[in-house]
């Protein structure tokens, strides 16, 4: 049997690998780790406690807050507050950007983006949520208070970014531009496991990932696209949580497509909490990801923290052959 490397382990041996690190990135994704562990455990036993359903808030979108995102925003700023590495998180769930004061006057050099619950109005039925994270550099000096400008940075900056998805087993994902690994949480031992080495996308796969009730909304680039994988008898498979849909496709190929609607005209899916982010691992993991208008995720410069983005991301030859599609039908759908 082979031995067991740990979360915590595989990151400081990784650290080792920089020159320059000071450990002070280690130290962040541990905490993020930690984090983790602590909303697994509540997510767990979310059908056991009264802890289910809407908490009575709304979110900065005025969407139903579930109790468990509440928890689970509260948990990580926590643990990410107290670590001393960050200098500050935005959250899905806030509107704001919050900062961090210095830590045993030490102030973070980096911050923090995420997403603490996705797919949460999937909890309530017992599918699976995830969170996912993205971790960027700041701009502003450090002994400065952090500014906007530190938050809104093009995904291509990310120093790392993962997801942990709370499914049939815990499994955390992640990377620091070296490659994507995945660890398994045992929960007899409580630690994550390093379960999924250097994973690899492969070119192509035989599932598609859409919302298919909203074809008719969609455009006509769109539509054709989803024919042409009907013709090709791929499997549509979709949880309506983006970090389940896009973990199958990450392992077994495939396509994932949150296009435009009439509801969303810009998408619905965030760029900073939730397509950056995903963006970062699939790219490192040799897929692809665009916008509708094929720009590439981590180069859209944001203007704003909760901008919208559409997203077509997955196998990279799936990805190119949906480009031809919007270069075909987009110029006759906009005659
Ligand atoms: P949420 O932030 O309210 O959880 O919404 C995000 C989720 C994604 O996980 C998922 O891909 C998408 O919304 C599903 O949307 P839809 O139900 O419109 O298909």
């Amino acid at each position: 049997m082979s031995r067991i490397v740990t979360l915590d382990e595989f990151i400081i041996k990784r650290q080792k690998d920089f020159s320059y690190a000071t450990g002070e990135l280690t130290g962040l994704l541990r905490d993020i780790g930690v984090a983790s562990k602590i909303v697994n455990r509540e997510v767990n036993k979310a059908g056991l406690v009264n802890i289910l359903g809407v908490e009575g808030s709304a979110n900065t979108h005025g969407e139903a807050q579930q109790k468990l995102d509440v928890y689970a925003n509260d948990k990580f700023i926590e643990c990410l507050k107290n670590s001393g590495e960050c200098a500050g998180v935005a959250s899905e769930e806030n509107e704001e950007f919050i900062p961090f004061p210095a830590f045993e006057s030490k102030s973070g050099k980096y911050v923090v983006i995420m997403d603490p619950l996705d797919g949460s109005s999937n909890i309530d039925v017992n599918v699976s949520v995830g969170t996912i994270f993205a971790i960027y550099r700041r701009i502003t000096e450090e002994d400065q208070p952090i500014e906007l400008s530190d938050f809104l940075q093009p995904g291509l900056k990310q120093v790392a970014a993962g997801y942990v998805l709370y499914g049939t087993s815990t499994i955390l994902v992640y990377t620091t531009g070296r490659g994507v690994n995945g660890f398994t949480l045992d929960p007899s031992i409580g630690e994550f496991c390093l379960s999924h080495r250097d994973i690899k996308i492969p070119n192509r796969g035989s599932y598609y990932s859409v919302n298919q009730g909203y074809y008719l909304k969609f455009d006509l680039e769109m539509r054709r696209y989803i024919d042409y994988c009907c013709d090709l008898n791929l499997g549509l498979r979709y949880i309506g949580s983006m970090v389940s849909d896009i973990h199958r496709i990450l392992f077994q190929g495939g396509i994932f497509l949150y296009p435009n609607t009439r509801k969303y005209p810009a998408g619905k899916l965030r760029l900073l909490y939730e397509c950056n982010p995903m963006a970062f691992i699939v790219e490192q993991a040799g897929g692809k990801a665009i916008n509708t208008q094929i720009d590439r995720i981590l180069e859209i410069e944001p203007k704003e923290l909760h901008q919208r983005s559409t997203i077509v991301i997955g196998s990279p030859d799936m990805v190119d052959e949906m480009i031809q599609f919007v270069d075909k039908y987009s110029a006759v759908s906009s005659h």
